[in-house]
């Protein structure tokens, strides 16, 4: 097939599923066209059978702000004629999924679209007023609409007043990649028996990073350990100012945004991921394939990837002291923690593996082509 992907490059999760789900699908034979304003972070290099399509931004004296929704849409037509695509997928509603319809209306031809929903283009910007009607128009007009959890799907039919079908296709994980044995050296990041905890994420409110350093601060208390933190954004200097006032700078190290960061992730012996209203929470995933167990909270689609007490431990959501009380408990008892580290990896490699979600994705391309 010939697939065209609507995604944001940007850092976030709804980026990278859209990269990995393209480098596999191009993998398994399919011919796989990026749409985006830039190239998607994760892409990485060369690979055959993906082709990146920039949408340049326009800039003229009368528009204030580039109109990216306009140039997107005129590329994606321009690809559709250029490459005669069979479906159109769209990830994250705002502004992809109106894009990709209005693109095959100008196009003339009616191809498949798919919505893939990814959390925040629903619980944040999508419920937004500013953005309420076309998103429900996006959804309404596309083929079939996907969301990552099955918290998502009850969160959209609440949002959106939407009846019909909404398949969960969950979030997924190279394993080929996300491996326990990818871990760099660990003598580099740490010195004699300390600890190392891991955080990933782009710092946005919801993540609760400064959560991640009370935790930390408190562990720290009882053991030596050190954190990384991967990522960046807006809470940024506010992790890094309470790291400072807490005496931590030295036992946290802010490695900023990483393209590569399963040997990071593979190193540490347990993820810190206090996040509220988490629609899924990719970053977790990728750490439990590492065989990372997560901290996490008991929040949004949280459980639905961390089952508490075997792969991980779930608190409510800033329960800081409870959060150190078990990460303590899994850096204290080796063999728990080897247990669980066990257990993630089996989770991630029989519930999300790639190859397994990514068939799902392309049967739905099959069975919309076949009965449109
Ligand atoms: O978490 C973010 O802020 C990024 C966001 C995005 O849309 O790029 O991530 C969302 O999509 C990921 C991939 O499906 C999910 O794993 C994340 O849980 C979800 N984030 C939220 O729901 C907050």
């Amino acid at each position: 097939m010939k697939i065209g992907i609507l995604c944001h490059s940007t850092y976030g999760g709804s980026g990278v599923v859209a990269s990995e789900l393209g480098k596999l699908l191009a993998k398994r034979g399919h011919e796989v066209h990026f749409v985006t304003v830039g190239r998607p972070f994760r892409l990485g290099t060369y690979q055959h059978n993906i082709f990146v399509h920039e949408v340049a931004a326009f800039h003229h004296p009368l528009f204030e702000v580039p109109p990216y929704f306009l140039t997107q849409v005129n590329k994606t037509v321009e690809v559709l004629r250029c490459y005669q695509l069979d479906v159109l997928h769209a990830h994250y509603a705002v502004p992809h999924s109106l894009g990709a319809h209005l693109a095959r209306q100008i196009f003339g031809k009616h191809i498949p679209v798919i919505t893939t929903l990814h959390g925040t283009d629903t619980s944040l910007v999508g419920a937004h007023q500013e953005f309420y009607e076309i998103t429900r128009y996006g959804l309404a007009a596309s083929d079939a609409v996907t969301v990552v959890s099955s918290f998502l799907a009850e969160q959209t039919r609440q949002t959106f007043h939407y009846t019909k079908e909404l398949p969960v296709l969950y979030n997924f994980v190279d394993t080929d990649v996300f491996k326990p044995e990818a871990a760099a050296d660990r003598n580099l990041m740490t010195t004699g028996d300390e600890a190392l905890l891991i955080h990933l994420s782009n710092f946005r409110p919801l993540k609760r990073v400064t959560d991640v350093i009370q935790v930390f601060h408190r562990v720290r208390q009882q053991r030596p350990a050190r954190l990384l933190m991967i990522g960046d954004g807006p809470d940024m200097p506010a992790a890094q100012k309470l790291a400072q006032s807490l005496g931590l700078a030295k036992d946290i190290l802010f490695l900023g945004q990483q393209d590569t960061v399963a040997p990071i992730l593979a190193a540490a012996d347990v993820m810190l991921f206090p996040s509220c209203c988490e629609s899924f929470g990719l970053a977790a995933l990728e750490a439990l394939a590492c065989g990372v167990p997560v901290v996490a909270t008991r929040s949004g689609g949280i459980p639905e990837v961390i089952e508490h007490g075997k792969v991980g431990f779930l608190t409510g959501v800033g329960e800081v002291e409870e959060m150190a009380r078990l990460t303590l408990l899994l850096l204290e008892d080796r063999s728990l923690r080897q247990k669980m580290s066990v257990r993630a990896r089996s989770h991630a490699i029989t519930r999300f593996n790639a190859d397994q979600w990514v068939a799902k994705y392309e049967q739905l391309y099959r069975f919309l082509l076949e009965n449109q």
